[in-house]
This record gives structure tokens, sequence and C-alpha cells, in this order.
């Protein structure tokens, strides 16, 4: 049994669909915030950095990092068909495009929506925000530049447009984005019309 703990509609959101899309066994713990905007303690000794999501894994090992959960649930469930497997030719695009929605758009997010995580100083907050957004941009319109005219961004469904479609949930004027990228728009769709998504999407409040 898998424990996922989460937030609704934060990086969560996307391994709880790929859990429950490759029907593997999980339960999810959804945390409060105390007061002040932290996480309860107990969650701090589970994650040194109290961020979700972080995933016990059946032998009561602790995940963390969204990516390398999707990678792996994707990985442990063959059957379900979310990832192309070691010796697919996709295997390295799907990798890279799963590493760079990590580690470009996830982290422009957080300078978006946590700007004074990123300064000590207070009055540089607006600007941390306004070069995140800019840099956003860009990385959907590099990311939609490869999507094309695929609906997914290896032709089927897989984890990482599932990724990608919590990621582009985030951005700032999703309407905006989606005018502007009518195949992230198709993409998201797509993903969250899969009946597993939908549910979970709908319990996020997403
Ligand atoms: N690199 C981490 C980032 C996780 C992260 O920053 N999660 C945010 C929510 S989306 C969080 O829990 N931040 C701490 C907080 O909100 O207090 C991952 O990909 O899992």
């Amino acid at each position: 049994m898998f424990t996922l703990y989460c937030r609704n509609s934060a990086g969560s959101a996307a391994v709880e669909a790929l859990l429950a899309l490759c029907e593997a066994p999980y339960k999810i713990e959804v945390l409060d915030r105390n007061p002040d905007g932290s996480f309860p303690e107990f969650f701090h000794r589970i994650n040194p950095k109290a961020e979700v999501p972080t995933l016990v894994m059946p032998d009561d090992s602790i995940m963390t990092e969204s990516a390398a959960m999707m990678i792996h649930i994707a990985d442990l469930f063959p059957k379900a068909g979310m990832a192309p497997d070691l010796s697919s030719p996709q295997r390295a695009q799907y990798l890279r495009w799963m590493v760079y929605l990590a580690a470009a758009l996830y982290n422009s997010d957080l300078r978006l929506f946590y700007p004074h995580r990123y300064t000590t100083v207070a009055a540089e907050s607006e600007g941390i925000k306004a070069r995140a957004e800019e840099t956003m941009s860009r990385e959907f319109e590099i990311y939609a530049e490869a999507l094309g005219s695929n609906t997914f961004m290896l032709g089927k469904l897989s984890a990482l447009d599932i990724y990608a479609a919590m990621l582009t949930s985030w951005a700032p004027d999703v309407p905006a984005l989606f005018a502007k990228h009518p195949n992230l728009k198709a993409m998201y769709e797509a993903v969250t019309s899969v009946p597993a998504v939908k549910k979970v999407w709908e319990r996020n409040g997403m």
C-alpha cells in the first residue's frame, strides 16, 4: 500500500491521478496547514522539506520529488501503459520532458506563488514574480512547440501528459495560456477527460 501525503490541487494531484490510473493500492492523507501556514510537526519528521507530494512506499521508505514519483509509479505498473519502457526509442524524450517540467515549469510556479522564499529582501518579491511569469511563458512555449499537433507528447497518453496537465492548470492565466496554445488546451482536455484523472481532479477541486 502506498500512502500519498497531499494538499488539494498541489503537486500531489498528478501523482494521485497516476496512482488511480495505474490501479495501484494507495490511500491519501490530506494535510491541513497550521494557522501560520506551516504543515503539522509530524509531517516534518516524514519529509524534512515538508513538501507535498510525499509518498510512503509499500516498504515504508519515503519518496519525495513529484517527477521521480511519476516515473517510478508508471514503471511499477507497466500494464497501465503510462511510460515507454527502457528499450523504447521514446524513453529518452519521455525522461527529457518529465525532468523539464519539474526543473523548469514547476520551479517557475514555485517562484511565482512563493516569491518570498527566493529572497531575503521583501521588496524584491514583485520582481521575482514578474520574472517567473515571463520565464514560465517561454517554458510553456517550448513545451507547446514540442507537442506540435499531437494531443499527447508521445502520441499516446503517458504519465508525462498528466504531469503537464497539472502544471498548465497552475498557469497564472489559464484561459490566456490556452488561447495562445490551443494544443495545450487540447492536451489538458484529453487528459482530464480520462475517467480516473477526472475523478482525482474533482476530488482536488481542480
Ligand atoms: N521538487 C518538489 C517540489 C514540491 C513542492 O514544492 N511542493 C509545494 C506544493 S506544490 C509545497 O509543498 N510547498 C511547501 C508548502 O506549501 O508549504 C516536487 O517536485 O515534489
